[in-house]
């Protein structure tokens, strides 16, 4: 277990109402009792878990913990212990909960410091629980990602990564594995005994039904990164359709400049939305025509750029005049990608229909006005509808966000596979139980079992301080 004890400020800087000061370490104890004054509770005699109030200090040498001469009152504050290993590093744990501000907090700080206390490095806290068993590696990113989710559904998949379901996944999978290699060992070891000889047909079988479960985790990875950063929805059309109104209306402020000349939009303009806990990234275009004006042309250039990133486009048309060569050069353009068509103005022409160009189309097709928020609601429900329909989880609705986690998946599919490989050539026992191994290892890669300090440097790096 590690010796020196750490300390940080754990609550964001700025104004607050309470700021909180964590310490880890098995000195945490004895450092408070040097900053700690309630004479009517001293720290030797704090319960584990239970939260005490008192006043915190500069540092004193007293064990009464009655304020000296020229020791300094800092706040009032609610003190709690947790012994280890009930806590969150499994290490002793204090917790100050101070005054918000950046002012208290920092004092606090600076007075444990001064008490025996070292700075925690960013995710110290979280590579502790790591390295004492509290979580596995998995759970220790998930921790990260629940605190930088940035959508409702982001947070309930970093929380299932968290109470630990994609563990589950790994492990249920390398049991199986192990329990493979066992059965090809014992073959090896002991091939005059009496024991059931597992067959190459069953070993290729459980091997095959192993990849197929790790092969569609992985494939979970594009929905799980959709959760994570938001589904890219690109707006396009020709100019003056009403894109930007679109946008406007959608994220529910005036974003973009509107304006009846055609050509208004030159840059991308992106903006976020949450829509039915799902981040959707909106993503304004200039409309694209064949125009002479250098600056247009240079804003059609970067739509067509980001055309290829999105996973979805809303194709907009002006109800008051649409199909003409110019929206079917566009619908032709996005015919790769999954779309929803809006007939946007629909306000200026109520009775237009889009059958002359949707025949035959099985695509979303939407009527609305920016102008009177008309559609606006069915809108919001197909873009939510497409982000299901790019679902890809499989079982359970495991799914990964993490692309070290789909490198670790990828590797043990292909060691997977390489081990059916050899089964077909006939190999021998030992180098079939080779790539077996080899799957678990990097398996093992994902949950932590196998690791080297540069990847707990690279994951705990990106960690805030005092997590
Ligand atoms: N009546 C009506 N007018 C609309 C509607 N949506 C947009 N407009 C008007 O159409 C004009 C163009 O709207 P924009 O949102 O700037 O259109 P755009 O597609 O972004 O245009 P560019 O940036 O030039 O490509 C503006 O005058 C808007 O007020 C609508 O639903 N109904
Ligand atoms: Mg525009």
């Amino acid at each position: 277990m590690t010796k020196d004890t750490i300390a940080a400020i754990s609550t964001p800087t700025g104004v607050g109402a309470i700021g909180i000061v964590r310490l880890s370490g098995s000195a945490c104890r004895d450092i408070l009792k040097k900053v700690w004054i309630n004479p009517n509770h001293p720290v030797d005699k704090f319960e584990t878990h239970r939260l005490y109030y008192g006043m915190l200090s500069t540092p004193q040498d007293g064990v009464k913990q009655v304020k000296q001469d020229g020791v300094k009152s800092i706040d009032n504050v609610l003190a709690v212990w947790m012994q280890e290993p009930r806590s969150y590093t499994g290490e002793d744990i204090v917790e100050i909960h101070c005054h918000g501000g950046s002012v208290a907090t920092k004092s606090i700080l600076e007075a444990v410091l001064n008490s025996g206390a070292r700075p925690a490095l960013p995710g110290e806290f979280t590579r502790r629980a790591f390295l004492n068993g509290r979580l596995d590696l998995a759970q220790a990113e998930a921790v990260a990602e629940v605190i930088n989710a940035t959508s409702e559904r982001a947070l309930r998949l970093a929380n299932e990564q968290l109470n630990g379901r994609l563990s589950g996944e790994i492990n249920n999978a390398q049991g199986k594995l192990k329990e493979l290699i066992v059965s090809i060992e014992a073959a090896i070891d002991f091939p005059e005994e009496d024991i059931e000889i597992i067959k190459n047909e069953q070993i290729e079988n459980g091997l095959k039904n192993i990849l197929e479960r790790l092969s569609s985790l992985s494939m979970t990875y594009h929905e799980g990164k959709m959760i994570h950063d938001g589904v890219r929805v690109i707006i396009v059309g020709k100019p003056n359709v009403g894109k930007s109104s679109i946008l406007n209306a959608l994220v529910g402020s005036d974003r973009a400049i509107v304006h009846h000349s055609p050509g208004t939009t030159r840059d991308i303009i992106e903006e976020d939305v949450e829509i039915d806990g799902m981040k959707f990234r909106l993503i304004d275009t200039a409309g694209i025509r064949n125009s002479t004006c250098e600056i247009e042309q240079m804003g059609i250039k970067r739509a067509r750029m980001r055309l290829s990133e999105a996973d979805c486009a809303l194709v907009v048309l002006d109800a008051s005049n649409f199909a003409d060569e110019e929206d079917k050069a566009i619908i032709c353009e996005t015919k790769n990608l999954k779309r929803i068509f809006i007939l946007n103005k629909i306000d200026l022409c109520p009775t237009a229909e889009t059958d002359s160009i949707f025949k035959s189309r099985a695509e979303t097709n939407i009527k609305t006005s920016a102008k009177t928020g008309l559609g606006l609601d069915e809108l919001k429900k197909a873009l939510s509808s497409a982000a299901v329909a790019n679902s890809s989880s499989v079982g359970e609705g495991v799914i990964i966000t993490n692309l070290r986690h789909k490198q670790a998946l990828d590797e043990a599919a292909g060691a997977i596979n390489n081990g059916i490989a050899a089964i077909a050539k006939k190999e021998s026992p030992e180098f079939i139980a080779v790539h077996i191994k080899l799957a678990m290892t990097n398996l093992g890669k994902i949950t932590g079992e196998v690791t080297s300090e540069d990847v707990l440097n690279e994951i705990f790096d990106k960690f805030c301080i005092g997590k």
